[in-house]
């Protein structure tokens, strides 16, 4: 099988009930850029990457656009069935990019499913789980408010929250954070406080010490894996890493040194479903908890997270966030993924599961 046409669309995704907060952003509306692979077959496989805005992480929308034209004209022959051959071919083409390479392996995964006719899950290796669960992530906000969204999530059946600080002073932080324990514990409900890599670690060291008796874990509290790095032994809470696991080097090194408890993952930061899967066995290997999440994005990464989160180890499974409840129009209305009771289907048709509604991208940006 051959790649015989790459199509690329540009599409806005606004924030129902917007804007979203976290601390290196506030978002309206986001920029998603998706790809379809048409192969000489006549067999059609989609990817898709969504940067959360410019400011969350060193990825932009015309960035992946940019990157994937760099690429795509070189792509159209090469054998989508072979997913290391392909990752190979345009890191020669392009260094860096992991963003804009995860939408080519993410549809190159879809086709490959199709053509086998399995879903992307048994290719990544098997489903351990049918009903994957997910977590509900907080915005920023006042803690009594964020303490009601919490007890509200838990009552609908979430198994983790992620509960969002940073960018305002610390007592505000741990005031949300003894709010929200108030209103969950007991509930057996995870709990993962996330900085988005903006306390100082001044910061990071108070905030655990105030909070001794609440089991959380620390997700990215500060910017770099330096300053992260010297929390370790000093905090009473086990810290993961988001935004600093920008490559599978990057999580050997930070598994092998023992610098984090664990990882929310991003599936087009590790560069696609491929490199997923190795991230996936590396964390196994070392008993370390992580998610299958990507940072935003429509039906095509929320299925693309969903086959890869149903494959992980459940006891390691902190599971899948997809962006759905803060988008208004699905990209297939019959088969989109959908979280319910806290937890997300995972398709039943071959491939991701999902057929995209193309009419709703509009003309291609980008034709090859
Ligand atoms: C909660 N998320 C998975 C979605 C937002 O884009 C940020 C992200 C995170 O954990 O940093
Ligand atoms: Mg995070």
């Amino acid at each position: 099988m051959r790649i015989a046409e790459i199509h690329v669309y540009a599409h806005d995704l606004p924030v129902v009930d917007g804007p979203y907060t976290i601390a290196s952003s506030t978002v309206w509306s986001l920029q998603t850029t998706l790809v379809k692979i048409v192969a000489d077959t006549g067999l059609i496989g989609w990817g898709e990457t969504c940067p959360v805005g410019p400011t969350y992480a060193p990825s932009h929308a015309l960035g992946a656009r940019a990157a994937l034209a760099e690429m795509a004209p070189a792509l159209i022959g090469a054998n989508p069935l072979q997913p290391l051959m392909l990752r190979r071919q345009m890191d020669g083409l392009l260094c860096g990019h992991n963003y804009a390479k995860a939408a080519i392996d993410i549809a190159a995964h879809d086709l490959m499913g199709k053509h086998y006719g399995v879903r992307v899950a048994e290719l990544l290796g098997g489903v351990a789980s049918e009903r994957v669960p997910s977590y509900y992530a907080t915005g920023i906000g006042e803690p009594t408010e964020i303490a009601r969204i919490a007890a509200e999530k838990v009552a609908q059946g979430f198994p983790r929250l992620q509960i969002k600080i940073g960018n305002r002073p610390v007592d505000i932080d741990i005031e949300t954070i003894r709010k929200v324990w108030e209103r969950i514990k007991g509930t057996g409900v995870r709990l993962a406080v996330d900085g988005n890599r903006s306390l100082p670690a001044r910061d990071v060291l108070r905030l655990s010490r105030e909070c001794p008796d609440i089991p959380f874990i620390l997700e990215q509290p500060c910017n770099t894996l330096e300053e992260i790095e010297l929390l370790k032994g000093r905090v009473l809470h086990g810290i993961y890493l988001d935004e600093s696991g920008v490559d599978l080097s990057t999580v050997i090194r930070a598994a092998g040194q023992g610098l984090c408890d664990g990882f929310g993952m991003k599936l087009t930061r590790i560069g696609g479903l491929a490199a997923m899967a190795t991230f996936r066995d590396i964390c196994e290997a070392r008993a370390l908890p992580h998610t299958c999440d990507d940072a935003w994005g429509g039906d095509i990464i929320a299925a693309a997270c969903t086959q890869i989160g149903a494959t992980v180890q459940p006891r390691l499974n902190e599971g899948v966030w997809i962006a759905q409840p803060y988008i208004a129009t699905p990209y297939d209305p019959e088969n989109g993924i959908r979280i319910t009771d806290g937890y997300i289907d995972l398709p039943k048709r071959a491939g991701l599961g999902i057929s995209p509604d193309e009419t709703l991208f509009g003309s291609p940006v980008q034709q090859y």
